[in-house]
């Protein structure tokens, strides 16, 4: 337990209608007290307020009004941080808000850091580190599907699966020890298989959990799709369509779009980045000139290229050095403007689907055909599926996947140590280094290190 009571904006600041000032800590009801004076028969200093009651009243300094709000008082340990909590909702506004937290500062507060009320819910045992992580992943979904992975994590899916193999390898890694106990005893055959299965199992649990990574990667980061083709060929019409408003400016002059336009979407659950460049040629003037080099900078970022071709037109050399510049990059070809008579022709090599596997896509970005079309062909190309049902539930981040990984190669190493014959000594030295790894993912084994990137991710308040 923590001896100091922290306060933050738990809202963003703003002008909105309300916001919320949250303290928490063994003094939160003592300061909440200084801060805030119960108004009407009803409304009870928080010292004296029974738990996970409402109070109406107001916040002074100096003797003077600042804010008239609402005090919710919860009594630890049936709180987000099993401490004593008080939550003021006061009105929204910037002043307001500020001069009511700098209040509860006075009072005998001090300002929080980035994710330290969760950090506590952490360390009182309240959630794993996981969950935690799940507080975060919660607040930045920005699709239905990442919401549900966020909350099926904060539930704890995926660190009932992660305690379990912990389990299955702390149960290996006694066996052993209990044979290091007596050097003299040769370990019997099928208690010897017994320990192998064991490990082996842990292994391919891991693999299965490494799989659901990418969907994870996607499902929090999403990914950034680059819109190119030469000019005109209706890069930001097809933008203006995915988005579903007219986002980019469109016109018949080519060279229109000079800066690079940035903005998500949702598409099939995944949140997409699409990125409307300028189209690539030479330039003509100076603006251009710049307007390309900054598409071609974040075409290098772009994780995905959607090509435009025009349909109307026949394949120009501009076009052929696109088709050949990306050929290493994850793309789709998209051919626009199918509502106008089609003088495309493609080289063979994209004509042949089966020899160069380039997903082709017809659109019109004048009429909207072919867009649901290249949605579905956008989501099959980043979702590589391959995840089993017992993992559906669970997408890992990269720092799971990286304690999975190191994990699996300790066990490896403990495994083949145990086929070779090798001193059991090794075999239980890369186990517990295994199973460390592991207990990283829940935060069963941590350093301060460790605490503060995840933690230092989140937002103040939270
Ligand atoms: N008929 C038809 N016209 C289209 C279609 N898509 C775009 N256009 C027209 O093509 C012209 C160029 O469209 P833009 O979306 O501005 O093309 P762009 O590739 O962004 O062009 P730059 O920004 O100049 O590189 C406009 O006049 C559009 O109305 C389509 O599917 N069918
Ligand atoms: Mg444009």
């Amino acid at each position: 337990m923590f001896d100091d009571t922290i306060a933050a904006i738990a809202t963003p600041l703003g002008s909105g209608g309300l916001a919320v000032i949250r303290i928490s800590g063994p003094r939160a009801l003592a300061v909440a007290d200084r801060a805030f004076t119960p108004v009407g028969p009803h409304s009870q200093p928080p010292s004296r307020a029974a738990s996970h009651t409402i109070h109406y009243g107001k916040v002074r300094r100096d003797g003077k009004q600042v804010d008239e709000v609402l005090c919710a008082v919860m009594r630890a340990p049936r709180t987000f941080t099993r401490e004593d909590v008080v939550e003021i909702t006061c009105h929204g506004g910037v002043l307001a808000t500020k001069t009511v937290f700098d209040t509860v500062l006075e009072c005998g507060a001090r300002p929080a850091l980035p994710g330290e009320f969760t950090q506590r819910a952490f360390l009182n045992g309240r959630i794993d580190l996981a969950q935690a992580e799940a507080v975060a992943d919660l607040i930045h979904a920005r699709t239905e599907r990442a919401l549900t992975a966020a909350n099926e994590q904060l539930a704890g899916k995926l660190s009932q699966r992660i305690n379990q193999l912990r389990d299955e390898l702390m149960l290996t890694l006694a066996h052993l020890e209990a044979h290091l106990d007596f050097p003299e005893e040769d370990i019997a055959p099928d208690t010897r298989a017994q320990l192998e299965n064991r490990m082996a199992r842990g292994i391919a649990f891991m693999v299965e959990l490494l799989r659901t990574a990418e969907e994870g990667q996607l499902l929090r980061r999403g990914i950034r799709a680059a819109i190119i083709g030469r000019p005109n060929a209706g890069k930001s019409s097809l933008l203006n369509q995915l988005l579903g408003h007219d986002r980019a400016i469109v016109s018949p002059i080519a060279g229109t779009t000079r800066d690079t336009i940035e903005e998500t979407a949702n598409v099939r659950g995944i949140p997409v980045v699409f990125i409307d460049t300028a189209g690539l040629r030479e330039a003509r003037d100076e603006i251009e000139s710049e307007g390309i080099r900054r598409s071609r900078e974040s075409l290098a970022r772009a994780e995905l290229i959607l090509h435009v071709l025009d349909a109307g037109e026949p394949l120009q050399g501009e076009d052929e050095k696109l088709l050949s510049e990306f050929a290493d990059k994850k793309r789709i070809i998209i051919r626009n403007k199918m509502d106008l008579p089609v003088k495309l022709v493609f080289p063979s090599e994209i004509q042949n689907p089966k020899s160069e596997n380039v997903p082709l896509v017809d659109v019109s970005s004048k009429s909207g055909e072919g867009i649901e079309t290249l949605k579905d062909t956008i989501k099959s190309l980043v979702w590589s599926g391959g995840v089993t049902a017992e993992m559906a539930q669970v997408t890992i981040n990269s720092r799971h996947q990286d304690a999975l990984k190191r994990a699996s190669a300790s066990l490896r190493l403990a495994l083949e140590a145990l086929r070779a014959d090798a001193s059991l000594e090794f075999v239980a030295l890369d186990l517990r280094q295994g199973i460390a790894a592991v207990g990283e993912i829940v935060g069963k084994t941590t350093t301060e290190d460790l605490l503060d990137a995840v933690f230092g991710q989140f937002c103040i308040g939270k």
